[in-house]
């Protein structure tokens, strides 16, 4: 059984288990910061549900001889906006900004789904409109966002950047991988993709996860030390 798609799935569903173990600690312990938390508790959370369920091979649908699963695209339709909400409750950047990088992302996923499933050289074509949203969510993450953002702090812009740029690096994997595995030219196998993309969904989940609790962990210190410097300070 070692090295199926089932496997594989078993391992992300651990994974984003434990990875959704920090965050409600943090949701525990900070309540200046419960709804940080709560995000970002959903986005593994969410994941691990997802992952539970292609362990049991539910929800494959097959369509021109290709298969999609239905969990993981519910899974990315809900957790990557989550991403996207936490970046932009960093940055503060308003609901315009929010709006259209969820539009772009929601976009882009269903393109993605759609080009999977039908049949022809019109898939190529759902396949390269999904690409240009991806451009669009870009842009707005590298371009307008740092410049409208009001950072309450140099840490939540550090942060800021971090989380962006993992996830801006991770994310422009996702089409490679769709171009190469079944849904693409197939130069991967069923259970490669399934290893490929557990292992990239668990960065940029588990990791983002961990490196935003300990960023906003870290930010709850300064509010200590602030607050014992001015007692007085509301
Ligand atoms: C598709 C194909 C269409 C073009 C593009 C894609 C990008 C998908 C992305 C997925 C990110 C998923 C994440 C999941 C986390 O668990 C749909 C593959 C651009 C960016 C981060």
């Amino acid at each position: 059984m070692l090295g199926t798609t089932t496997t594989w799935a078993t391992l992300g569903a651990i994974g984003m288990a434990l990875g959704t173990l920090p965050p409600l600690w943090g949701w525990r312990t900070d309540p200046d910061r419960r709804t940080h938390y709560l995000v970002l508790a959903g986005v593994t959370g969410v994941a691990a549900v997802a992952y539970t369920l292609m362990a049991f091979d539910i929800g494959a649908v097959s369509a021109s001889g290709r298969v999609v699963s239905i969990p993981r695209y519910v899974d990315w339709l809900i957790t990557t906006p989550l991403i996207l909400l936490f970046l932009a409750m960093l940055g503060e950047t308003g609901r315009g900004s929010l709006l259209r990088l969820i539009v772009a992302d929601v976009l882009l996923l269903v393109l993605g789904a759609v080009a999977v499933v039908i049949a022809g050289p019109i898939r190529w074509i759902a396949f390269a409109g999904g690409v240009f949203a991806f451009g669009v969510l870009v842009y707005e993450l590298y371009g307008r966002i740092p410049r409208q953002a009001t950072f309450s702090n140099e840490r939540t812009r550090t942060l800021f950047i971090t989380l962006r740029n993992l996830t801006i690096a991770l994310w422009t994997l996702y089409p490679v991988v769709w171009i190469l595995a079944p849904s693409g030219i197939s130069l991967l196998t069923r259970d490669m993709t399934m290893l490929v993309i557990a292992y990239l969904d668990l960065i940029s989940k588990a990791a983002f996860v961990a490196l935003a609790v300990d960023g906003l962990a870290t930010l709850a210190e300064d509010d200590a030390v602030d607050s014992e410097a001015t007692p007085t300070a509301d």
